[in-house]
């Protein structure tokens, strides 16, 4: 019979490559060095800093599954979500900033967009010299981005974009804006536009006193009139599934580093509990702590295995949209849970910022929001196997 690690039940460290678990550790090692020192204070003063981005460049960590050609890595959808998870065991916020860039910036980039595109922004953003944003959600079409306003009006030499975007990840200080308007040249399709900071009418204002991913700097993108060239245009998709076939990426990513948080939770947890004695024992002693965590083990084993599992498929390009619903709605919805249970389980102490686990909590009440509502992905979910849809 084999031993068990109570921290990696399933032996998931044995089901990676020597590359992933490469990966893996300089990313584990980074978040923990770098990260780890600043997130308290960035948190409650709601400060971004901009240099996290050359840093993540630096070790590789921006665009991991993207070609070596233009900065990647070409590493796998594996090793991507590996980087998610040790990130995020510091903090979402700091994941947002990564998979943003990497998933909604970098990857539309190279997926939809021109070679000239290509050479001109990804090597800049895989260095994290340039720092992207993207665009999809407004203030009347979150949930249903097909509601959107946005509108591109074709002028002789390009495009005028009108609009407003809101809750934009990175908007403040971002050099790239990949933005999604209605095309009036194009049926009025769905079409994709990178905007550079510094265009006339181009404005991305800072949306304040957030309680929620405080680290990671959030805004809207206002465009008046904002003038560009064809050469702004991704030419390579139109209609809605352009900005999905991103939000398939991130939505993974974002699988994986929910559970990132968990572990750190549940972790957490464990060691107040065999430090704090009520009672004259351990609180770890208990039969209701004991289960507790035992939730949390069960919960976090199965759902980085329903990733890995998923990012498998990824890279032999077999994996479905439906599959990542399932592990991001699954992963936020179960993370949040316990950092609840976590954040009790710490008594007093659990409010306290000194103990993270009510940071992580916060942050992942946004988790559960964005890149689809856990109740939007269940629809998905519910369409895909009725067959019918049950969203209007
Ligand atoms: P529907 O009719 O289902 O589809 C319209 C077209 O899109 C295609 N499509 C997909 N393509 C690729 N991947 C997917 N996952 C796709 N889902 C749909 C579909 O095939 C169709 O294509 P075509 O060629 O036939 O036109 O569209 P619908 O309007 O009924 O959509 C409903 C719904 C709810 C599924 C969808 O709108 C949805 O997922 N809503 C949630 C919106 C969302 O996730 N927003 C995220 C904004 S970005 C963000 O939150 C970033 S935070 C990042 C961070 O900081 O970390
Ligand atoms: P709504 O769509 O108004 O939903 C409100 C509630 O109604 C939810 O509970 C939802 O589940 C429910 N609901 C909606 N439709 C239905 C239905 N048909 N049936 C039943 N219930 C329904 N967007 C970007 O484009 N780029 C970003 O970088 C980005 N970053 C973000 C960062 C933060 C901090 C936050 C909070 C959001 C960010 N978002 C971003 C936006 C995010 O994707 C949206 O908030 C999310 O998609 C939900 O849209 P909404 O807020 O408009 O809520």
């Amino acid at each position: 019979l084999g031993s068990f690690d109570w921290a990696d039940p399933f032996r998931l460290s044995q089901q990676l490559s020597e590359d992933e678990r490469m990966i893996q550790s300089s990313a584990a090692a980074y978040a923990e060095e770098k990260l780890a020192p600043r997130v308290m204070d960035a948190f409650s003063e709601e400060t971004t800093d901009p240099e996290i981005f050359r840093e993540m460049g630096e070790m590789g960590l921006l665009g991991v599954t993207l070609p070596e050609e233009y900065g990647g890595l070409g590493g796998s959808y594996v090793s991507y979500g590996l980087v998610a998870r040790e990130v995020e065991r510091i903090d979402s916020g700091y994941r947002s900033m990564m998979s943003v860039q990497s998933s909604l910036v970098m990857y539309p980039i190279y997926a939809y967009g021109s070679e000239a595109q290509r050479t001109k922004y990804l090597p800049k953003l895989a260095s994290g010299e340039w720092i992207g944003c993207f665009g999809l959600t407004e203030p009347d079409a979150g949930s249903d981005p097909a509601g959107m306003k946005t509108t591109a009006r074709k002028t002789e030499g390009g495009y005028v974009l009108n609009g407003a975007k809101m809750w934009i990840s990175n908007a403040p200080i971002a050099d790239v804006f990949v933005v999604w308007a209605k095309s009036d040249a194009h049926d009025g399709k769905i079409r994709g536009f990178v905007l550079e900071k510094g265009m006339a009418g181009l404005s991305a204002p800072k949306i304040g006193h957030k309680l929620s991913l405080r680290a990671s700097i959030t805004g809207e993108i206002v465009m008046k009139d904002v003038e560009v060239g064809e050469e702004a245009l991704l030419p390579d998709v139109q209609g809605l599934k352009g900005p999905f076939g991103c939000l398939n990426r991130a939505r993974y990513g974002i699988s994986w580093g929910a559970m990132g948080a968990a572990e750190f939770c549940w972790h957490a947890a464990r060691q107040y509990g065999l430090d704090r004695k009520q009672f004259g024992k351990p609180l770890a002693q208990t039969q209701l702590f004991q289960k507790k965590l035992a939730d949390m083990q069960t919960e976090i084993a199965l759902g980085l295995q329903a990733s890995l599992q998923v990012g498998r498929l990824m890279d032999a390009a077999q994996a479905a949209p439906e599959m990542i619903s399932i592990v991001k709605r699954n992963n936020c919805g179960k993370a949040l849970d316990i950092a609840r249970h976590a954040r009790d389980m710490h008594g007093g102490n659990g409010i306290s910022g000194e103990f993270q686990v009510m940071r992580h909590l916060m942050n992942l009440e946004t988790v559960n929001t964005y890149e689809g509502t856990h109740d939007v992905h269940a629809l998905i979910l519910g369409r895909a196997q009725t067959g019918l849809q049950a969203f209007f």
